[in-house]
């Protein structure tokens, strides 16, 4: 199994800014500290040195110029970083596996990942569908834009930053789990085609068809597929350390038949696991999970 022999990457996204709720900055370190690095190592995978993202941490005053867009310039700083050490893990063949943070540092990996491959494909696990733009936001915070600047959609982009390559083809998009969508959400996806399995589709075509689908859509024609995790996917049941629970989730067993699923495609060329918040969640259960997501995403078998 080709993956396998990869070399992970692991890069600590600290920042919390694009949520608008502090304590998303904590979520990298507490997923190190639930087992990641040790979980990696017992599988066999090589890591190499962990790199923390200097993002901006201290919050000015938001939003003071002409934009609805909350930490706009903090988030644009952010992610001109994050690209950066994404970039370069992927063009020395690493596996990025990127650690959140709000899910506004997809902006940034995206930006590092389409700067090395000019054709990428993109899951979106979330229950929300992070496609608004300034003008459709119900809450100016920027983690609910990061997909809509990924495909190239509203004022604030991936052209943005500095070193990004092409969008995000909206062919090669799938949203998995959704359940909140904003009305301008709603009307963008239907619009444009963008396939969105809800949990509704999720409960008609279980988790097993949904994924072959998926997988086939952001592999269909890509050099590289990018697995990014917002744990808000999950029921709050399972994982209530996120900024933004949303009943009705992924169970455990979804989610991970799901990573599974994904590692036996052979596809996925990166990770990141976002919206991780321990100060919602003093068990660190959600933290533990991301660990155990990321294993069955990086191959892990139970036999
Ligand atoms: N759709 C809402 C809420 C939201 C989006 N992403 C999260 N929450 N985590 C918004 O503010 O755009
Ligand atoms: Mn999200
Ligand atoms: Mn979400």
């Amino acid at each position: 199994r080709p993956e396998a022999a990869k070399k992970i990457q692991l890069i600590h996204a600290p920042f919390w800014l694009g949520g608008g709720r502090a304590g998303a900055e904590l979520g990298p370190e507490s997923i190190v500290e639930a087992g990641m690095k040790r979980q990696l190592m017992h599988m066999g995978l090589e890591l190499a040195e962990e790199i923390v993202v200097d993002v901006p941490r201290l919050a000015a005053e938001p939003a003071a110029s002409g934009t609805k867009m909350k930490y706009l310039a903090e988030v644009k700083e952010m992610a001109g970083l994050l690209g950066e050490q994404v970039h370069r893990a992927a063009a020395g063949g690493r596996f990025p596996l990127v650690l959140g943070g709000d899910h506004s540092i997809a902006i940034g990996t995206l930006a590092g990942l389409t700067g090395h491959r000019g054709n990428l494909g993109l899951i979106w696990f979330d229950a929300h569908g992070d496609l608004n733009t300034e003008d459709t936001t119900p809450s100016g915070n920027i983690h609910g834009m990061a997909l809509a600047a990924a495909i190239g959609r509203g004022s604030f982009t991936l052209a943005d930053i500095p070193g990004a390559g092409p969008f995000i083809r909206k062919e090669n998009v799938v949203i998995i789990g959704a359940r909140d969508l904003d009305p301008g959400e709603r009307e963008y996806i239907r619009a444009e085609g963008i396939r969105c399995f809800t949990m509704h589709e999720i409960d008609r075509m279980g988790i097993h068809a949904v994924m072959e689908q998926a997988i086939a859509i952001a592999g269909d024609g890509t050099d590289g597929v990018h697995v990014s995790f917002d744990l808000d996917v999950l029921d709050p049941l399972e994982a209530c350390g996120v900024g933004t629970p949303v009943p009705g989730g992924l169970n455990y067993r979804e989610a991970h038949y799901a990573m599974e699923l994904l590692a036996e495609s052979g596809l996925a060329t990166s990770l990141e696991l976002v919206e991780v918040n321990p100060l919602l969640d003093p068990s660190r259960r959600t933290s533990r999970l991301a660990v155990e997501l990321a294993a069955s995403l990086l191959g892990k078998r139970i036999l």
